[in-house]
């Protein structure tokens, strides 16, 4: 590592140690070294070799941002739901990587000092809670679990692929995933969380997130204008770059758990 970032990593560590509540907004970045795909620019760059070949695969010929609304469900339901349960599969066989797990160990560490982590993620693939995070928000719904259009009751499938697309709900409707697409509202419950936590805490840290998709990279800048410190982990500018107080250029599998050490040490 540089030495830049290690010292970079060494003040925000000590950000870290005297914060009480910490907001944090993670987004696909921090699931690329599980082998997820991210949404836009290309993850690949940032992959160990191994899963390199893997990345550019399938995912080329289907733009996320297009396929991730009601409108491309309305027209294409089987295209689309074919498309999330080849996700779904892909998420459930996926295991959390360091970065999940630095989180995870992160959000205890406050815990044990008196102190909280609220996760606000706008991941769907429950990476975060298999890595043992708690009460984690989850801004864009969950992969895992498919919603009726009809009577909009949620199921959780089996981990095997469904046996038709578009798949059929048993209360007469179609099944579509729990998440929420481009041009729907965020969970109640969610924002109501969020917006909380961004207005009451002490630290913000914004991991794996281009911050290009609002609300969620709205909670950012909620943060950033009570004058609390900001904290980025990714090995790109991104949305928040420009408001971004500690910028620590890398992966965050890489630099989550040295952060950890580094504030657990102090
Ligand atoms: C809504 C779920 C209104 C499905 C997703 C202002 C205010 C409100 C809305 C808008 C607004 N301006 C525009 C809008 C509309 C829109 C929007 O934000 N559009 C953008 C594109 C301009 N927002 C909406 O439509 C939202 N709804 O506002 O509704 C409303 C109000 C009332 C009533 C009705 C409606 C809904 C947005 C949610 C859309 N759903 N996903 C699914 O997963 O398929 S969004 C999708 O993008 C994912 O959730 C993803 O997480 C999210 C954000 O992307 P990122 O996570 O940041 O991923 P990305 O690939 O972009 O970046 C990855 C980053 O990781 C990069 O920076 C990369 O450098 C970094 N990285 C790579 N490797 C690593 C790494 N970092 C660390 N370590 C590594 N190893």
């Amino acid at each position: 590592m540089s030495d830049s970032l290690d010292k970079s990593i060494m003040q925000a560590a000590a950000v870290l140690r005297l914060a009480k509540s910490v907001c944090m907004l993670t987004g696909a970045g921090v699931s690329a070294e599980s082998g997820l795909r991210t949404f836009r620019g290309s993850t690949a760059d940032h992959l160990p070799e191994h899963l390199k070949k893997d990345m550019s695969a399938l995912w080329k010929e289907f733009d996320p941002t297009t396929l991730a609304t009601p409108e491309a469900f309305a027209e294409n339901p089987e295209l689309v739901s074919c498309w999330y349960d080849w996700r779904r599969l892909g998420c459930l066989a996926a295991e959390p990587n360091d970065g999940h797990i630095a989180i995870a160990k992160l959000q205890d560490q406050l815990a044990k000092r008196g102190g909280s982590l609220t996760l606000l993620t706008q991941n769907v693939d429950g990476l975060h809670q298999r890595a043992g995070a708690k009460d984690v928000v989850e801004l864009h719904g969950s992969i895992t679990r498919w919603r009726c259009t009809k009577t909009q009751r949620t199921v959780v499938p089996e981990p095997k692929p469904f046996a038709k697309f578009p798949p059929q709900s048993e209360f007469g409707g179609l099944l579509r995933p729990d998440v929420v697409w481009f041009g729907e509202q965020l969970p109640q419950e969610a924002i109501i969380a969020a917006s909380d936590a961004s207005q009451t805490c002490d630290v913000f840290m914004t991991i794996g997130t281009s911050a290009v998709v609002f609300p969620a990279a709205g909670f950012i800048h909620v943060a950033k204008r009570r004058g609390v410190p900001v904290i980025e982990v990714n090995p790109d500018d991104t949305g928040a770059t420009k408001v971004v107080d500690i910028a620590l250029r890398g992966r965050s599998a890489d630099i989550l758990p040295r952060l950890v050490e580094a504030m657990i040490a102090l």
